[in-house]
């Protein structure tokens, strides 16, 4: 379970599936409505040593080639939110991993018929928001937290108010 900081971050991957279908307003609205703010948003892609990186947990699972071929496939967009508990809220608002069995509500269980392509990443715990955070929007983290992995097209801007 996450901590109840009202400043928890979380890190959101609206994937290139999303992108194609032009689901993008859609999903932001979801998070906007709930009430979560965007703290950094960018469009870039994916290259294959940042789907390494992000990836870390499944390179060796055998879905990982086809996932990294979709991820790497398109433009994305990336984004830090926050908010109270954002962690498990955003995970909430997303369902689960098969957009099938995801349930009626949740933006995968509304819009994806998918195990794979669907639609959004959204980082699982504490942990992985900090990791994922730095490895993605390295200007934002603690410099302790910082990887090589900076954006490297497109624009980003990190505003906390
Ligand atoms: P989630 O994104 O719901 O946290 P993870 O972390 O278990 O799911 O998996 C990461 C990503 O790998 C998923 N979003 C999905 O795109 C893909 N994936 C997971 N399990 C499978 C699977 N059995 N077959 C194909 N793709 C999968």
């Amino acid at each position: 379970m996450s901590s109840t900081s009202p400043d928890e971050r979380t890190l959101v991957l609206i994937k290139p599936d999303a992108v194609r279908r032009g689901l993008v307003g859609e999903i932001l609205a979801r998070f906007e409505r709930k009430g979560l703010r965007i703290d950094a948003m960018v469009t870039r892609t994916m290259d294959a040593a940042l789907a390494d990186e992000h990836y870390d947990e499944h390179v060796d699972k055998p879905f990982y080639p086809p996932l990294k071929d979709f991820m790497t496939g398109g433009s994305l967009v990336a984004l830090v939110l926050s908010g109270d508990q954002v962690i498990d809220v955003v995970r909430g608002l997303v369902g689960a991993t098969d957009g099938r069995r995801a349930a009626a509500g949740t933006i995968r269980g509304d819009l994806s018929l998918s195990n794979r392509e669907n639609l959004v990443h959204a980082s699982d715990s504490a942990d992985s928001a900090k990791r994922e955070i730095a490895l993605w929007f390295p200007s934002s983290a603690d410099p302790r937290q910082r990887r090589r992995c900076a954006p490297r097209t497109g624009r980003s801007a990190f505003h906390r108010p």
